[in-house]
């Protein structure tokens, strides 16, 4: 009943599973995993995908034969597992010449440089068959204000989004664009902070309905936000194109935990809204085994994100089927015809019936939600004790 199948579209980044964990302090724990080793254990796990950065599959600096060598093999093992990539993204944070930003440095050469990169990536993806593009903007940020940098980056940012989406229409790849937020680190503070920053920012582009969101759990969590909210707006504007599971505690350095392991509330309350929502794309587990695990913690991690992901599927099922919840549920919205026939569209009558309405005041100061009887059985399905 938990077993992860191709169907329920759960993928994996190289730079996930393949994480060696390494942290600002201490060295890498794990050896680095063969790119083809990893899509045939996914697939053996049940994995629908494998998503990576240019560089995880192919090491910055290798001469084109040997590229070609690498996604030759590497796109065997994709044939032989039945394993899609359905994103790609550059890795615009690891060279030292991204240290002051990559798409909004300061230095043309640089912006150039990672516009470049942004194009040999959507070609590759393209041969590999992906369709999601993933801009994180890791290193466009800054942390000291005196340059001024603020003013000039949305320009800059804009030009190169619009650049890579009409190379994206010149080429005739079927790329959207997904933008992926995180409010600091690698950098002080990173320009495209919030999911809300991004939705503004899609608007103003050249091609706005190539652009979507791919929010992550942990970013908008290690700043104290409700991601459960942020990725319902970004479903109410249509522009959920990918989204990075994981699991993070609020104000710490972005911990990318397995999914489940901390938030479990906000994470049942996640998958509740996403699988009501229509949304069909990739359920992306970025987030990595603890530094304290060999290989076999690796996999242990991957099995525990999927098990857990479809575990909370079930339980949010049984607790929306749940007649005491209906029950809750159905008075909490009751729709007293009198009341509603006040709102709507504006027409001159309506507001001046509005001015003429009686409300029953003490009633609705009066009234009681019932919202700790229902919350209540929401942490009787969590605990597994009803349903
Ligand atoms: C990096 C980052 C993630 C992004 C990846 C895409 S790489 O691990 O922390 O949140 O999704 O570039
Ligand atoms: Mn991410
Ligand atoms: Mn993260």
């Amino acid at each position: 009943m938990y077993e992860p199948r191709p169907e329920h579209k759960f993928t994996f980044g190289l730079w996930t599973v393949g994480n060696v964990g390494r942290d600002p302090f201490g060295d890498a724990v794990r050896e680095r995993l063969d790119p083809v080793y990893v899509v045939h254990k996914l697939a053996e796990l049940g994995v629908y995908g494998v998503n990576l950065h240019d560089e995880d599959l192919i090491p910055r600096g290798t001469p084109p034969a040997e590229r070609d060598r690498i996604v030759h093999r590497f796109k065997k093992a994709l044939e032989e597992t039945g394993l899609k990539v359905p994103m790609v993204t550059a890795n615009l944070f690891s060279d030292p010449a991204f240290k002051d930003g990559a798409l909004t440095s300061p230095d043309p050469w640089v912006r150039a440089y990672a516009l470049r990169k942004s194009l040999e990536t959507m070609d590759l993806g393209a041969e590999l068959g992906a369709e999601i593009y993933v801009v994180w903007p890791g290193r466009e940020g800054a942390e000291v204000e005196a340059t001024g940098k603020v003013r000039k980056v949305w320009g800059w940012m804009r030009e190169a989004l619009d650049f890579m989406a009409a190379y994206a229409e010149d080429q005739g790849y079927p790329y959207r664009f997904a933008l992926e937020p995180k409010p600091n680190e690698p950098r002080g503070d990173i320009y495209f902070a919030t999911v809300g920053s991004f939705l503004a920012f899609i608007q103003t582009l050249a091609r706005p309905e190539r652009f979507g969101l791919n929010p992550e759990f942990a970013h908008e969590t290690m700043s104290g936000l409700n991601f459960v909210h942020a990725v319902a707006q970004v479903l109410e504007a249509g522009k959920l194109f990918h989204i990075d599971l994981n699991d993070q505690r609020m104000n710490r350095f972005d911990q990318d935990l397995r999914f489940g392991s901390e938030n479990l509330k906000a994470a049942f309350f996640l998958v509740d809204l996403l699988e009501h929502s229509g949304y069909e794309g990739p359920r992306h587990f970025d987030a990595h085994a603890l530094r304290t695990e060999d290989e076999e913690g690796v996999w242990a991690f991957a099995k525990g994100c999927m098990r857990t992901y479809l575990i909370l599927k079930e339980r949010a099922q049984a607790f929306r089927e749940d007649p005491e919840v209906r029950d809750l549920l159905a008075a909490y919205y009751r729709e007293d015809p009198e009341a509603v026939a006040y709102l709507g569209p504006y027409s001159r009558e309506r507001a001046e019936a509005l001015k003429r309405a009686e409300f029953p005041l003490e009633a609705m100061r009066k009234r009681g939600y019932d919202l700790e009887r229902l919350d209540q059985l929401v942490v009787e399905y969590l605990l597994g004790v009803r349903g």
